[in-house]
């Protein structure tokens, strides 16, 4: 993970040396790939800090052998190594003052014999303590955990204290995980290919496994565990029944045996048909007693090669997949069934409740809360429902799923999209932090007021946005979804902008004049997304299938995946109504909630189009009407990517210039696709409003034909539209 500086860089550096006295050239930061994430290590830039904490860390004294302690020594003495300047020593006591001492009560004499019973206990199984104090009459600092997974994550706490140029003085910090769940979901096939990847091929190389361990495994552990994330499901929820195959669990076996030692434990998608699919049985069915035996054997040969395997995440009767609807048995039946199985190794199923099924009864909103609310109470206790953040389909905003709070008798987790499939993708610039704490906090009134939706689950899965790019992200912007999501599973009251300050801190600098700026762009960006995109709750309006760029007219074919069911724009007006006159949607939320989405004087503004049918010409609480409001959103979302793209371009030599360039064509990009958006959907919407644009808007570059007819080529990873690139103007 040592950075390298790239030949041109090399270059420069000694032309600008030639060129100026060195005193007053300040150094230009090292060009960076990308590849080291939050954990670049680099020396400590303040030379006061510095000094303190070498003189505070002097050596490195870890009691224990475990797999995770001895992961835990490797991280500090390499960060250390690299964050002080030279490596500190390890020893085997406590020598002079600065140690640095690490360990479990369990494995370690030295932290036991300490006063910490209290922090320990509220540290939990996973947690941590660290603490500056006295340890036989030396002045050191304590890492302590309950287990070898608490001491690590004290471990990378304190790594992240030090690049976030944190004092460690009066150090007294208990971290322990608020959910037991903390996953990241890789929608990843077994040929490498990804269901909604941007960021090159999956990261696991099932070919050469097992034999052949990619070091990129570990670090990607190393990462993960710096956040605290404790599981992985390997592979897409479109399952493939193949990983279940002897050969392929030996593969699976190989990984897991990298991750380990990072507390990451490791999970698979069940194929529901994988009895027919593998074994040749006649059915699925999840009552019949060979079906039920062959999962017992299944489950029993997984555990023998992965002991402390997870468990698996089913897609059932789900977008054309296998389920137990297909015998007429319930979602609970299905469940239970891998549950029973499971339950004596101690794994779960977590269980999707993103049911699009293959008939269109009601509103597609409504269908996940009318199929699982009538099934609360009949699942074993080691199902998790998994519910997406909101009842569509990770759009750009949604109001919060329904469901959460209201299958009180079932546990619940929640589901993220760390990979921005709506959102722009690998190029465009969207922090997704501050989308998911809406979700968390959003208040759902199932006990009273202050029933979170964070309060209400038991775990978080991001959908992950990993794969084989040297960046992992596929852009350096997106590593803080990354990393926003780690953070939030670990405590989901953490706000976006502490989570953007302490990334942009250990990604870029402690240099005010880069935290400013970068955090400002990354905080205003998911809602400049939402304005280009799709503004004051309209939803679901992109292309067709890969989901990149604008297609509001998209008709045909399946209703509820059409953006004309989403929009129902007509010439009165736009937006779908989910009120008692319409679909009447707004019902499966609490009263409090219902009521203010239910009136048109009480839904937020953010919101409005997502519950009600508004007039083209209607005021909203702006004193402005739909329209006006409208164009000025979709304007909104264009004036903050220039901005966004002017900012970035005044840290030129503040931020090395691979990563400053990387990240400033890409705002290019995103500039220009900001305004093929506006000028798509503004044509859209006016060929229904037949209103015109006010004097000094901005007009669209073409005919709305012309948008329609926009083709983008067939690359599944990335639909560039040249059309719109070629001349810079769409
Ligand atoms: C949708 C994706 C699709 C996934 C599905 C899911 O477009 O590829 O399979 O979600 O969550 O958003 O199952």
């Amino acid at each position: 993970m040592r950075p390298f500086a790239s030949g041109r860089s090399v270059v420069l550096w000694c032309v600008l040396l030639a060129a100026a006295s060195p005193r007053s050239v300040p150094r230009p930061p090292a060009a960076e790939d990308g590849y080291d994430l939050w954990l670049r290590y680099r020396l400590v830039d303040d030379a006061g800090r510095l000094a303190q904490y070498r003189a505070a860390l002097t050596h490195l004294v870890v009691e224990g052998d475990s797999p995770t302690l001895r992961a835990a020594r490797d991280e500090l003495s390499f960060g250390l190594a690299g964050l002080l300047g030279s490596a500190i020593p390890g020893a085997d006591s406590v020598r002079r003052d600065g140690a640095l001492i690490a360990g479990t009560p369990a494995t370690s004499p030295l932290v036991a014999a300490l006063p910490l019973a209290d922090d320990l206990r509220r540290a939990g199984d996973e947690g941590f303590v660290l603490r500056a104090l006295r340890v036989r009459g030396r002045q050191a600092i304590v890492i302590a955990g309950n287990s070898g997974a608490g001491v690590l994550y004290g471990a990378f706490h304190l790594l992240r204290l030090i690049q976030t140029g944190t004092p460690l003085g009066a150090l007294a910090v208990v971290g322990a995980p608020k959910l037991r769940l903390r996953l990241l979901d890789h929608w990843d096939n077994l040929d490498r290919t990804e269901e909604r990847g941007y960021a090159g091929r999956s990261l696991w190389d099932w070919t050469h496994l097992p034999d052949s361990i990619d070091p990129r495994y570990r670090d990607y552990a190393r990462a993960n565990a710096s956040l605290g994330i404790n599981g992985t499901v390997l592979t897409n929820v479109n399952a493939n029944a193949g990983v279940l195959a002897p050969d392929f669990l030996a593969k699976v076996a190989a990984l897991a045996s990298v991750l380990r030692p990072y507390g990451v434990r490791v999970y698979l998608t069940a194929r529901f048909s994988a009895p027919i699919e593998l074994a040749g049985l006649g059915t699925a069915d999840p009552l019949d007693s060979a079906v039920r035996a062959w999962w017992r054997r299944k489950v029993d040969e997984i555990y023998r090669v992965v002991p402390d395997f997870g468990g698996f995440v089913v897609k059932a009767n789900s977008e054309g997949q296998p389920g137990p609807q297909d015998y007429g048995r319930t979602h609970a039946d299905g469940a239970n069934m891998l549950a029973d199985a499971l339950a004596p190794h101690g794994g779960v199923v977590m269980w999707r409740a993103f049911v699009y099924s293959n008939d269109v009864p009601t509103d597609r909103v409504r269908q996940a809360y009318d199929e699982f609310t009538p099934q609360d109470g009949k699942f074993r206790e080691n199902v998790l429902l998994q519910v997406k953040n909101g009842p569509l389909d990770f759009q750009p905003r949604e109001p919060f799923h329904p469901l959460f709070g209201a299958m009180p008798r079932t546990p619940l987790m929640m589901e993220l999209q760390i990979t921005k499939e709506y959102l722009g993708q690998d190029t465009h610039l969207a922090f997704l932090a501050p989308l998911w704490e809406e979700a968390l906090r959003a208040d759902t009134y199932a006990r009273g007021p202050g029933s979170t939706v964070g309060h209400e689950i038991r775990g978080l899965a991001g959908v992950a946005n990993v794969g084989s790019d040297r960046d992992w992200c596929g852009s350096d912007l997106n590593q803080a979804n990354w990393y926003a999501f780690g953070r939030l599973a670990w405590d989901y009251t953490l706000s976006s902008a502490a989570i953007a300050d302490e990334w942009i801190r250990m990604t870029f600098s402690n240099d005010p004049r880069v935290v400013g700026p970068v955090k400002a762009m990354t905080l205003a960006s998911r809602e400049a997304v939402v304005n280009y995109m799709t503004p004051l709750g309209l939803a679901h309006q992109m292309a067709r299938g890969h989901h990149y760029g604008p297609g509001p007219w998209v008709a045909g074919g399946r209703a509820d995946q059409t953006s004309v069911y989403f929009n129902r724009a007509d010439t009165a007006g736009l937006g779908f109504d989910r009120t008692a006159t319409g679909s009447n949607a707004v019902r499966q939320y609490f009263p409090p909630v219902r009521r203010r989405f239910a009136d048109r004087d009480s839904v937020p503004e953010t919101l409005l189009l997502w519950f009600h049918h508004v007039g083209w010409s209607q005021r909203l609480r702006s004193g402005r009407t739909l329209w006006q409001e409208l164009l000025s959103h979709y304007q909104a979302g264009v004036d903050t990517v220039r901005w966004m793209e002017q900012t970035w371009d005044g840290l030129q030599g503040l931020v090395d210039s691979e990563r400053f360039r990387r990240v400033q064509a890409f705002l290019r990009i995103q500039e220009v696709e900001a305004r093929w958006w506006r000028d798509a959907s503004v044509s859209y919407w006016q060929s229904f409003s037949h209103l015109p644009l006010p004097p000094g808007y901005e007009a669209p570059a073409h005919s709305l034909d012309w948008y329609r007819q926009l083709r983008c080529p067939p690359d599944p990873r990335k639909p560039r539209c040249d059309a719109l690139t070629n001349n810079g103007t769409p």
